[in-house]
């Protein structure tokens, strides 16, 4: 791929060509020409993706130590482990649009990336374990699910074997939060105030409103998203609400009711200005978040200089063979 942004504006008959293959529902691989705009939008998109599930470590392991039994500690080491190998996959990925891993993470280290909304909120209880699961993961699948068609092959494919593990992921999250939802008024109670703190950052995951998305026009057309943040959120309230009614729980909104006409659960306004601060860096737990981060990524520094050791001997040594 040999990128000319001065050719992207439309006269390069390869931009044409390229538009003619989305438009086919085709997949477009690395080795393939692409505008560069479509790249950068990607390595966006995925870098932040891919830090999403590395600070996403963050909140749950927060538990793993205090975990009830030792059943529910295997979960969610299992599960936390996951979402590590969630983050070097998609880096992988990313890296397929030519870009250094090391300058993703710089990014991310430095501030000047961003990741989900959702995990600089503070995990309070064990109930939190189980609604985090619950909704945050079944947010996540909502999203990557239809993240699975986009039109860039190796996201697609990180999407599918992800979307299988996050399946898991949910179903423990529900099973902790039913168990707790039948268990003695102290646990229900609980249970209920962990739905109360996540549940409106849970529908801020999928991103501002349609009329405030600046990316959506440009990815939607290039079939990168399939369906908007708005779409993708009612979707994720319509499945959630027959959940949530289910395990005898509520979610706090005056104003959720159910559209027959349109066969839809409408809730009421998402404070964006929280959406917002949050975003900017100054949500209940930005800071700790990036500092945990900063100081595993030093701690690290000797395993990233083994592997590296490592690899050059067996290079060294399959040359000499060879
Ligand atoms: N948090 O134009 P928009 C997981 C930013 S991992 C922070 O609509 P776009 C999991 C957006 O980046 C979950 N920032 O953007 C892991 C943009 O800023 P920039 C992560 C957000 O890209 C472990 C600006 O707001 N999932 O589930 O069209 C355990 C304007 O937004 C957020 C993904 O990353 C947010 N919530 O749509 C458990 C999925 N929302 O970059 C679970 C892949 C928006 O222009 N990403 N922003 O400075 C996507 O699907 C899309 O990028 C989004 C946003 C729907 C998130």
């Amino acid at each position: 791929m040999t990128p000319n942004p001065a050719l992207d504006a439309g006269e390069d008959p390869r931009v044409a060509a390229f538009e003619a293959r989305i438009a086919a529902g085709e997949s477009i691989e690395p080795k393939d020409w692409m505008p560069e705009r479509y790249r950068k939008q990607l390595i966006r998109m995925m870098s932040q993706h891919a830090h999403s599930e590395v600070v996403g470590m963050l909140p749950e392991g927060n538990w793993i130590t205090r975990a009830p039994s030792l059943r529910r500690k295997m979960s969610l080491i299992a599960k936390v482990q996951d979402e590590g190998g969630h983050g070097l996959y998609i880096y992988c990925g990313t890296e397929t649009l030519g870009v250094d891993r090391q300058e993703l993470v710089e990014q991310l280290l430095n501030g000047t990336a961003k990741y989900s909304s959702i995990f600089n909120y503070p995990t309070l209880s064990w109930a939190d374990m189980g609604v985090i699961g619950w909704l945050v993961d079944g947010a996540a699948i909502v999203n990557q699910t239809i993240l699975a068609k986009t039109s860039y092959g190796p996201y697609a494919r990180a999407m599918i074997r992800i979307c299988k593990e996050e399946n898991f992921h949910k179903r423990q999250g529900y099973e902790i939060v039913a168990t707790l939802a039948k268990g003695t008024p102290a646990q229900k109670a609980m249970v209920q105030d962990a739905v109360n703190r996540w549940w409106w950052p849970s529908l801020m995951m999928f991103g501002p409103s349609d009329t405030d998305s600046p990316n959506s026009g440009e990815l939607l057309r290039w079939k990168v998203k399939r369906k908007t943040n708005d779409e993708l959120r009612q979707r994720f309230v319509n499945l959630t609400i027959p959940q949530v009614q289910a395990v005898g729980l509520t979610v706090p909104d005056p104003d959720l009711r159910y559209d027959a006409a349109t066969e839809n659960w409408l809730f009421g306004p998402i404070d964006w200005a929280e959406f917002n601060e949050v975003i900017r860096g100054n949500g209940p737990c930005n800071k700790e978040r990036l500092a945990a981060r900063r100081e595993a990524h030093e701690a690290g520094q000797w395993v990233r200089e083994a592997a590296t050791a490592y690899a050059a001997k067996h290079e060294r040594r399959s040359t000499e063979a060879a």
